[in-house]
Protein backbone atom coordinates (compact mmCIF):
# COMPACT_ATOMS: atom_id res chain seq x y z
CA UNK A 1 0.00 0.00 0.00
CA UNK A 2 1.47 3.17 -1.14
CA UNK A 3 1.18 6.37 1.28
CA UNK A 4 0.31 9.80 -0.80
CA UNK A 5 1.53 12.89 0.68
CA UNK A 6 -1.45 15.55 0.58
CA UNK A 7 0.04 18.46 2.32
CA UNK A 8 3.21 19.58 4.20
CA UNK A 9 3.64 22.59 6.29
CA UNK A 10 7.80 22.61 7.60
CA UNK A 11 7.14 24.79 10.72
CA UNK A 12 6.45 21.43 12.79
CA UNK A 13 7.43 19.01 9.92
CA UNK A 14 2.95 18.53 9.58
CA UNK A 15 2.95 16.04 7.29
CA UNK A 16 -1.35 15.10 5.39
CA UNK A 17 -1.26 11.62 4.13
CA UNK A 18 -3.49 9.11 3.20
CA UNK A 19 -2.68 5.66 2.35
CA UNK A 20 -0.88 3.92 5.21
CA UNK A 21 -3.83 2.45 6.64
CA UNK A 22 -6.85 0.89 4.35
CA UNK A 23 -11.06 1.68 5.49
CA UNK A 24 -11.31 -2.11 5.97
CA UNK A 25 -8.50 -1.67 8.95
CA UNK A 26 -9.93 1.51 10.17
CA UNK A 27 -13.59 -0.40 11.02
CA UNK A 28 -11.55 -3.25 12.42
CA UNK A 29 -9.85 -0.59 14.63
CA UNK A 30 -13.06 1.21 15.62
CA UNK A 31 -14.16 -2.18 16.42
CA UNK A 32 -11.39 -3.05 18.83
CA UNK A 33 -11.85 0.65 20.05
CA UNK A 34 -15.32 0.05 20.89
CA UNK A 35 -15.16 -2.84 23.17
CA UNK A 36 -11.78 -1.79 25.18
CA UNK A 37 -12.62 1.60 25.61
CA UNK A 38 -12.58 4.16 29.08
CA UNK A 39 -12.56 7.61 29.95
CA UNK A 40 -9.54 9.66 28.48
CA UNK A 41 -6.69 11.22 31.25
CA UNK A 42 -4.42 13.54 30.83
CA UNK A 43 -1.29 13.06 32.39
CA UNK A 44 -0.03 15.62 34.52
CA UNK A 45 3.47 17.45 33.75
CA UNK A 46 4.16 18.15 37.13
CA UNK A 47 3.39 15.40 39.26
CA UNK A 48 3.21 12.81 36.22
CA UNK A 49 -0.27 11.32 37.43
CA UNK A 50 -2.73 11.08 35.19
CA UNK A 51 -6.44 12.01 36.05
CA UNK A 52 -9.97 12.93 34.01
CA UNK A 53 -9.77 16.27 33.16
CA UNK A 54 -12.83 18.58 31.33
CA UNK A 55 -9.96 19.68 28.13
CA UNK A 56 -10.18 16.23 27.02
CA UNK A 57 -14.23 14.24 26.29
CA UNK A 58 -13.72 11.36 24.91
CA UNK A 59 -13.38 8.02 25.10
CA UNK A 60 -9.99 5.84 25.04
CA UNK A 61 -8.98 2.39 24.46
CA UNK A 62 -5.24 1.45 24.27
CA UNK A 63 -5.22 -2.41 23.10
CA UNK A 64 -1.93 -4.59 23.78
CA UNK A 65 -0.10 -4.92 20.70
CA UNK A 66 0.51 -8.75 21.52
CA UNK A 67 -3.49 -9.46 21.90
CA UNK A 68 -4.48 -7.72 17.75
CA UNK A 69 -2.32 -8.40 15.21
CA UNK A 70 -3.20 -5.23 13.49
CA UNK A 71 -2.09 -2.95 16.21
CA UNK A 72 1.28 -4.81 16.09
CA UNK A 73 1.01 -4.69 12.67
CA UNK A 74 0.32 -0.50 12.70
CA UNK A 75 2.79 0.05 14.96
CA UNK A 76 5.32 -1.67 12.79
CA UNK A 77 4.02 0.33 9.87
CA UNK A 78 4.00 3.40 11.60
CA UNK A 79 7.98 2.86 12.77
CA UNK A 80 8.51 2.85 8.77
CA UNK A 81 6.74 5.76 7.76
CA UNK A 82 8.15 8.15 10.27
CA UNK A 83 11.88 6.03 10.25
CA UNK A 84 12.34 5.53 14.47
CA UNK A 85 12.00 2.34 16.05
CA UNK A 86 8.78 0.98 17.50
CA UNK A 87 10.07 0.96 20.92
CA UNK A 88 10.04 4.56 21.10
CA UNK A 89 6.02 4.61 20.51
CA UNK A 90 3.70 4.73 23.96
CA UNK A 91 1.22 2.29 23.55
CA UNK A 92 -1.04 3.20 20.92
CA UNK A 93 -4.45 4.62 21.62
CA UNK A 94 -7.87 4.80 19.66
CA UNK A 95 -10.00 7.52 20.75
CA UNK A 96 -13.70 7.92 20.35
CA UNK A 97 -15.42 11.36 20.69
CA UNK A 98 -19.29 11.83 20.55
CA UNK A 99 -20.83 15.04 19.86
CA UNK A 100 -19.26 17.90 22.10
CA UNK A 101 -16.44 15.37 22.43
CA UNK A 102 -12.99 17.66 22.19
CA UNK A 103 -9.56 17.78 23.37
CA UNK A 104 -8.87 21.53 24.12
CA UNK A 105 -5.95 23.38 23.09
CA UNK A 106 -2.78 21.87 24.71
CA UNK A 107 0.95 20.14 23.54
CA UNK A 108 1.72 16.81 23.32
CA UNK A 109 5.13 17.54 24.53
CA UNK A 110 6.42 17.94 28.38
CA UNK A 111 8.59 20.88 29.43
CA UNK A 112 11.70 20.48 31.11
CA UNK A 113 12.34 19.15 34.44
CA UNK A 114 8.80 16.81 33.91
CA UNK A 115 9.07 13.81 35.64
CA UNK A 116 7.66 11.84 32.25
CA UNK A 117 10.85 12.72 30.53
CA UNK A 118 12.70 10.07 32.53
CA UNK A 119 10.96 7.42 30.58
CA UNK A 120 12.06 7.79 27.05
CA UNK A 121 12.68 11.47 27.44
CA UNK A 122 10.42 13.93 25.01
CA UNK A 123 7.53 13.02 22.92
CA UNK A 124 9.08 13.91 19.92
CA UNK A 125 6.38 13.32 17.03
CA UNK A 126 2.80 12.42 16.73
CA UNK A 127 1.05 10.13 14.48
CA UNK A 128 -3.01 10.57 14.19
CA UNK A 129 -5.07 8.51 11.88
CA UNK A 130 -8.72 9.86 11.32
CA UNK A 131 -10.83 6.30 11.02
CA UNK A 132 -13.81 7.70 9.88
CA UNK A 133 -15.68 11.09 8.51
CA UNK A 134 -17.16 13.18 10.93
CA UNK A 135 -20.69 14.66 9.84
CA UNK A 136 -19.70 18.08 11.17
CA UNK A 137 -16.55 19.63 13.60
CA UNK A 138 -13.87 17.46 15.34
CA UNK A 139 -11.50 19.45 13.33
CA UNK A 140 -7.22 19.32 14.49
CA UNK A 141 -6.50 22.80 14.82
CA UNK A 142 -3.20 23.91 14.89
CA UNK A 143 -3.60 27.41 15.36
CA UNK A 144 0.01 28.91 15.53
CA UNK A 145 0.29 27.72 12.33
CA UNK A 146 -3.40 28.78 10.93
CA UNK A 147 -4.08 25.05 9.85
CA UNK A 148 -6.90 22.78 10.37
CA UNK A 149 -7.45 19.36 9.12
CA UNK A 150 -10.74 17.45 8.67
CA UNK A 151 -11.24 14.35 9.08
CA UNK A 152 -11.24 11.55 6.49
CA UNK A 153 -11.43 8.04 6.99
CA UNK A 154 -7.92 6.61 5.54
CA UNK A 155 -5.65 10.11 6.55
CA UNK A 156 -3.45 10.69 9.14
CA UNK A 157 -1.09 13.25 10.16
CA UNK A 158 2.47 13.51 11.44
CA UNK A 159 3.77 16.10 13.38
CA UNK A 160 7.22 17.35 15.60
CA UNK A 161 6.23 18.52 18.95
CA UNK A 162 9.57 19.22 19.44
CA UNK A 163 12.89 20.91 18.25
CA UNK A 164 16.53 19.80 17.53
CA UNK A 165 17.19 20.27 21.59
CA UNK A 166 14.13 18.27 22.23
CA UNK A 167 12.22 21.44 23.20
CA UNK A 168 9.03 22.71 23.35
CA UNK A 169 8.08 23.23 19.91
CA UNK A 170 5.70 26.78 20.45
CA UNK A 171 3.97 26.38 17.11
CA UNK A 172 2.63 22.88 18.01
CA UNK A 173 0.05 23.56 20.23
CA UNK A 174 -2.84 21.89 18.89
CA UNK A 175 -6.50 20.87 19.52
CA UNK A 176 -9.61 18.65 18.80
CA UNK A 177 -12.46 20.79 18.16
CA UNK A 178 -15.67 19.45 19.16
CA UNK A 179 -17.81 17.21 17.43
CA UNK A 180 -20.93 18.88 16.23
CA UNK A 181 -22.82 15.75 14.79
CA UNK A 182 -21.26 12.61 14.57
CA UNK A 183 -18.88 10.89 15.70
CA UNK A 184 -14.68 10.81 15.41
CA UNK A 185 -12.14 7.71 15.65
CA UNK A 186 -8.77 8.32 16.01
CA UNK A 187 -5.58 6.77 16.20
CA UNK A 188 -3.02 8.75 18.30
CA UNK A 189 0.28 7.54 18.60
CA UNK A 190 3.09 9.85 20.80
CA UNK A 191 7.16 8.95 19.67
CA UNK A 192 9.67 9.13 22.26
CA UNK A 193 13.02 10.41 21.70
CA UNK A 194 14.50 7.24 22.75
CA UNK A 195 13.09 3.80 23.92
CA UNK A 196 9.62 4.43 25.95
CA UNK A 197 9.30 1.39 28.88
CA UNK A 198 5.48 0.75 29.14
CA UNK A 199 4.84 1.32 32.83
CA UNK A 200 4.24 -2.37 35.17
CA UNK A 201 1.02 -0.95 36.06
CA UNK A 202 -0.49 -0.83 32.40
CA UNK A 203 1.19 -4.69 31.54
CA UNK A 204 -0.19 -5.92 35.09
CA UNK A 205 -3.67 -4.63 33.99
CA UNK A 206 -3.08 -6.90 30.73
CA UNK A 207 -2.12 -9.54 32.48
CA UNK A 208 -4.87 -9.87 35.13
CA UNK A 209 -7.97 -9.39 31.94
CA UNK A 210 -5.79 -12.03 30.25
CA UNK A 211 -5.66 -14.94 32.96
CA UNK A 212 -9.05 -13.96 34.68
O1 LIG B 1 -8.55 14.68 18.26
C1 LIG B 1 -7.70 15.33 17.69
O2 LIG B 1 -7.90 15.76 16.55
C2 LIG B 1 -6.42 15.69 18.37
C3 LIG B 1 -5.89 14.60 19.25
C4 LIG B 1 -4.70 15.03 20.00
O3 LIG B 1 -4.44 16.19 20.13
C5 LIG B 1 -3.78 14.08 20.60
O4 LIG B 1 -4.09 12.89 20.67
O5 LIG B 1 -2.69 14.53 21.03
Amino acid sequence: MGVKILSVNDSIGLVHFRGLISDKECSELIAIGGSNAEPSEVVDGVSGVSHQTPGRRSMVASPAADSYPIIEELKHRIACFVGIAEEHQEPLQILHYTPGGAYDIHYDSFLEGAPQLKNGGNRMLTVLLYLNDVEEGGWTQFPHIMTNIVPSVGTGILFRNTDTQNLQLRESLHAGLPVVEGEKWIVSVWIRERAYLVPLVNRTTEILRRTL
